[in-house]
């Protein structure tokens, strides 16, 4: 069993294990050297060998207990007819957005899509990872995907996409139960070749009121989480509701995973008393901190282990690695985690 799964299970690991968030990027000078040799950022993606070489990099310099897989959340969008490109300094571009084209074409299978590379990647990754270490797959929550969708990239204004999804509430319920589909079989391609843990992603969970947190986070996650355990049962769960404040207790209890993962806002005394009762708890060194380094990076990571240390726990972040982030902040945080007893 791997170190995320045994810990799954009950079992004790001190010192706790540790990975990061966008652990493979552009703040390591080898990714950039793989980056440039794919060409494209979705080549990288799809290219099995050069996506498991960028996902072993972090592993074999800084010897993290788990790998993710190197993909994005966004691949999915092709999958329902979407145009997607990466442009740099900008982000993802999806060039079909559901504003322009409500209606879309057939429903997409992950059998036979390009979706399959990852199926790819993920085999030759596990074959080349040491046993204990866990491998992680992942998807994007269907909410925060289909805020790209709507929003055709990045934006951080989330209004447009919700007006769009009150406004079309009969295509937005059938999109999302599309995506809920979509996803549970991609997270089930990537367990069948050989990811232990899978994890789900719902960056922009923190938007929603109350009642569409019910509608958009809650029930589409826990529909994938129950997909899945019905064929992968004793595979551990990831989700990351990032922003959801008191609604993580809610999302803890009614989504069906095992691992919460949690954003660097929320305050780690709900988390310790309320959140580490539900479920084993990821988080949530700042990812600004680990930019900055030094004792201030230190001492929250003290506050962090010390908080959490009573129950089950990962080290990570509580979002991405920045761009600008030196490697050395990356292995001090490793070295001073590791020396905790
Ligand atoms: O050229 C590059 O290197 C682009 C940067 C980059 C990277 C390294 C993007 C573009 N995606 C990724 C890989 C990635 N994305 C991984 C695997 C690597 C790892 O974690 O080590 C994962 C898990 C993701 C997930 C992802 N993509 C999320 C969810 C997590 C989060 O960061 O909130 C989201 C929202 C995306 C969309 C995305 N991909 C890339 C960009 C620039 C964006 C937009 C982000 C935004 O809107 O703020």
């Amino acid at each position: 069993m791997t170190v995320l799964c045994k810990l799954a299970n009950g079992k004790k690991i001190w010192p706790p294990p540790i990975w990061l968030m966008r652990q493979a990027g552009r703040y390591l000078p080898e990714y950039n050297v793989v980056r440039n040799k794919a060409g494209s950022f979705l080549d990288l993606c799809y290219k099995p060998e050069y996506a498991s070489e960028v996902t072993l990099q972090p592993i074999e310099r800084f010897d993290l207990d788990a790998a993710i897989i190197f993909a994005d959340i966004l691949l999915i969008a092709q999958n329902v007819g979407i145009k997607l490109r990466f442009l740099e300094e900008i982000g993802p571009v999806l060039e079909k957005s559901l504003l322009d084209s409500p209606r879309l074409g057939k429903v997409a299978q992950v059998e036979g899509s390009k979706l399959m590379n990852i199926g790819d990647a993920i085999n030759l990754t596990r074959a080349r990872l040491s046993k204990e270490k866990s491998l992680i797959g992942f998807c994007g929550a269907p909410w925060t995907v289909m805020t790209y969708m709507i929003n055709g990239g990045s934006k951080k204004d989330f209004s447009q996409a919700i007006k769009w999804m009150d406004d079309n509430s009969s295509l937005a319920s059938d999109m999302i139960d599309i995506l809920v589909e979509l996803s549970a079989s991609y997270l089930i391609l990537q367990i069948s070749a050989g990811a232990d843990v899978v994890k789900i992603f719902d960056s922009w969970a923190g938007v929603l009121s109350k009642e569409k947190f019910d509608d958009w986070v809650i029930k589409p996650t826990s529909e994938i989480i129950s997909k899945v355990k019905q064929v992968y049962p004793d595979t551990p769960v990831i989700a990351f509701p990032k922003g959801a404040h008191k609604l993580y207790e809610k999302y803890a209890c009614e989504t069906g995973l095992n691992i919460i993962a949690v954003d660097s806002e929320l305050d780690r005394d709900f988390v310790k008393d309320i959140l580490q009762k539900k479920a084993i708890v990821q988080g949530n060194v700042s990812p600004n901190l680990l930019l900055k380094g030094g004792a201030e990076l230190k001492q929250d990571i003290e506050i962090n282990i010390n908080k959490f240390r009573g129950k089950p726990f990962i080290v990570g972040l509580g979002h991405g690695i920045l761009k600008e982030t030196p490697p050395q902040h990356v292995q001090d945080l490793v070295n001073f985690v590791r020396s905790f007893s």
